[in-house]
Parts: structure tokens; sequence; C-alpha cells
């Protein structure tokens, strides 16, 4: 394992309490993507230094601990401006990472499916480029520009017009597996759809599993999941097929060119007829964590879906976080997706939920209106057909806005 230094910055107007747990939180990121924390270092500042993030004394002080502790990686929990970086990794002497290269990092590397490597490829391009000019820069100023400026310049244009051929080409990719993703999902419209949401490891693929009777990959470490997966639900006796989908993780300040990479795979959430939200109350950072989810899910458009809240991982939470969080979600189940404890009770709300969402209605179709119903009808689930001499009798469930079309079709 690479040995790490993490950075912080407390600034006036945050608790040194909560710079401590973001911390923690980077350190967990750091040991995903394969860095052992060593050393901690948290700086008091009145402002940011523009040249080097944390004050130029620190940054010496930095210095003299990695070379006594064969420290090798140093990584800031706060987004750096490409000249930090470079002033820093010159006065250091060791590579020097934000939080956001590090998401990016581990992303790359946890990224399985060919939907998932080009959303990470787009994202690390779109890191890269406003980088890449910068550093260039820096590289012919240092040559006082003489005889290299021609040569700097054509090969900086040369490896920009490469990245934006490469993002153009990505971009495109995306939208093509969006819009098979798109089809799909219309196909998917006599199913109701539940999707797990909520901030990295907090146990929604764990919960997935327990629900479906499925193996997804869950593990104790960040950005265990990078793509959406449905199930079926197990053990409903709905003629109503219910889907359960796992997703990707929010977390504290993802960095944008990623969620804009992920735009497609995210979506699926706005897709669905429930979201249930999970919270991990055994994690002291709840409450923070929600709204960090609340807020992604807003830039979503997804705050009209219905919504559960699942109070998870109640075998290892401490009495006084659950009594916190009932306080908080009065409505909110609390489960244990590891245990299994409550997770019958939660498919009978769910499947409540279900049955609310989709309703059964009996229609009668005039004859002339039958190649219309034929269109509308594979959004339906047909529980009986019976052809009389003027109308088609149908017995059938599904959204209420599939409904009201088929509705339509009986009003002369
Ligand atoms: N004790 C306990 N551990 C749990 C529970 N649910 C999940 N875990 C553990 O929490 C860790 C994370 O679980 P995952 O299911 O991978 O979490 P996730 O939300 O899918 O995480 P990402 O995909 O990384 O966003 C694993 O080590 C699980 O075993 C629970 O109810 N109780
Ligand atoms: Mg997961």
């Amino acid at each position: 394992m690479v040995r790490c230094l993490l950075v912080g910055v407390c600034l006036p107007y945050l608790p040194y309490q909560r710079v401590e747990e973001y911390l923690d939180e980077l350190s967990f990121l750091a040991d995903t993507a394969g860095a052992k924390e060593v050393e901690r270092i948290i700086q008091k500042k009145e402002r940011l230094d523009p040249a080097y993030f944390i004050g130029e004394g620190k940054a010496i002080e930095i210095a003299e601990k990695c070379r006594k502790e064969r420290i090798t990686l140093v990584i800031f929990d706060d987004e750096l401006s490409p000249s930090q970086v470079k002033n820093l990794e010159n006065k250091i002497g060791i590579k020097v990472l934000d939080r956001t290269g590090l998401i990016l990092d581990i992303f790359a590397k946890r990224a399985r499916t060919r939907e998932a490597k080009v959303q990470v490829s787009l994202a690390q391009y779109n890191y890269l480029l406003p980088r890449l000019t910068r550093a260039w820069g820096h590289l012919s100023r240092q040559a006082g520009g003489i005889g290299t400026r021609g040569v700097g310049e054509t090969q900086l244009e040369t490896d920009r017009r490469v990245i934006r051929k490469r993002i153009q080409k990505l971009k495109e990719e995306i939208e093509n597996i969006s819009l098979r993703r798109n089809v799909q999902s219309r196909r998917r419209q006599n199913t109701f759809i539940c999707s797990l949401v909520g901030y990295t490891n907090v146990g929604k693929s764990t919960l997935m599993n327990a629900l479906t009777a499925s193996k997804l990959f869950s593990e104790n470490r960040l950005f265990a999941t990078l793509d959406t997966t449905f199930r079926k639900l197990k053990g409903s006796v709905l003629s109503q097929e219910i889907l359960i989908v796992d997703t990707i993780g929010f977390i504290r300040k993802l960095p944008h060119s990623l969620v804009a990479s992920f735009k497609s795979t995210l979506s699926e959430i706005s897709n669905s007829d429930l979201i249930s939200y999970l919270i991990d109350v055994s994690h002291p950072n709840f409450e923070e964590q929600f709204s960090v989810v609340k807020e992604s899910l807003a830039e979503l458009s997804c705050l009209e879906i219905p919504t559960l809240t699942l109070l998870n991982k109640c075998d290892i939470a401490p009495e006084s976080y659950v009594s916190r969080a009932q306080a908080m979600f009065p409505d909110a189940i609390c489960i244990s997706a590891k245990t299994l404890y409550n997770i019958d009770l939660l498919k009978e709300s769910i499947i409540k939920e279900a049955v609310k969402a989709f309703k059964g209605k009996i229609f009668e179709i005039p004859l002339d209106k039958i190649e219309d119903y034929n269109k509308i009808k594979e959004n339906l689930t047909v529980l009986s057909e019976n052809y009389g001499d003027r109308f088609l009798k149908v017995e059938a469930r599904g959204r209420s806005e599939i409904l009201r079309k088929v509705e339509r079709l009986t009003k002369k």
C-alpha cells in the first residue's frame, strides 16, 4: 500500500470536529484507492492561500514529515487549482492529489461495465483538459519561451485536439447507451420500480441482495457499485412485477465532471415509482449524508417521487443514533440488510406502494378504437379481454396515467 498524508483546512465557519470527520471519510477513500493514511494535518486558517492552498510554511512542514515517514503521496480534502497542485508538488517534492482526483481514480479502478468505463473516461478527460493547458503553459514559461514556444504550442494544440475528439466520441457513445436504456425503460412501463438510493457504503447493494435473493458485489469500501442494476423483488404475490434498482452511492463534493458524466445512469432514478432512501444510522454524520443525497436528488428532479425512509445497520448502530434518526424521520423503518431484521416488513411496504401506484380497472373499448388500444396495451397488465358485439371488455392494471389514456378511448 502507498503511504499517504492527508491534509484538511479548517476555515473559521467550520467546527474542527467536522474537519476531522471529513478526513475520516478521505482516509476511507484513500484506503479504497489503495493508500494507507500514515499522518494527517489539519491547518486552521482565516482564508485560503491562492498559491499553496495551505500556508507556504505548512507546505515545508509537510515536506519534512513526508521525508521522515517515507510518505509518497499527499491528499487534500478539497479541490485544488491546477497551479496549486503544481506549486505544492514543487515545494513538497512528491505527488499531490486533491479529493476530485482521488475519487476519479477510484471510479476508474472500479468501473466494470462498458457504460461505467465510458462515463469515467469522460469525467477524467474533462478534468484533464484545463490542467493540461496550464501545465504546458508552465513548462514553456520555465524555458523562457525561447526555442520551445513553437514546439510547446503545437504539442499542446495536438494534445488538446486529441482530447476534445475523445470527449466528443465518449459523449456520443453515452448518448447511444442512454438511447437504448430509454427504449428498455419504456418496455418496463408496466412494472413498478423501486430505487435504492443513498450515500456511498450505506448498504444499498446488501439490501438489494436481501430483497431479491441475488449476489451483487458489496464490501466495506466506498463506491463498490458504479452501475444501476435491476432485479425482481422476491416473494411478491402481486401479478404486478416489482423491480428493485441498486444505484451508485452519493458522496459529499462529488466532482461535477463525474455527476455530469453519470447523468444517464443517475437519471434511472427519476424513472422510479418509489425511492427508498437508505440511511446508515451507525454513521455519526448520517444527517449530513442525508442532505447530500437529498440535494443530489433535487438536481435530478426526483423530489416529486414517493419515498420510503430506511434506517439501515440498526444491528450495530448506537441506541442514541437510532433515536436521533427516528425523531428526524418518524415514518422511517428500522432495518438491517445484513441480519435481515424487518426485511419482510419492508417488502410489505414496497408491495403496498405498488398496489397504490397501480390501479385495476374495467373498460369497454369501442371496436373502432382497438388499434389505438393495442398501442397502449404493452404498458398495461391485461387480466382479461372479452369481445362483445360493440365493445372489447378489458380488465387491466397499470399506472394511473396509462389508465387515463385507455379511459379516453372509451369516450365518444
Ligand atoms: N452491520 C451491518 N452492516 C451492513 C448492513 N448493511 C450493509 N452492511 C455492510 O456495509 C458495507 C457496505 O455495504 P454495501 O451494500 O456495499 O453498500 P452500498 O450502499 O451498496 O455501497 P456503494 O455501492 O459503495 O455505494 C458492507 O461491508 C456491508 O456488509 C447492516 O444492516 N448491518
Ligand atoms: Mg453498492
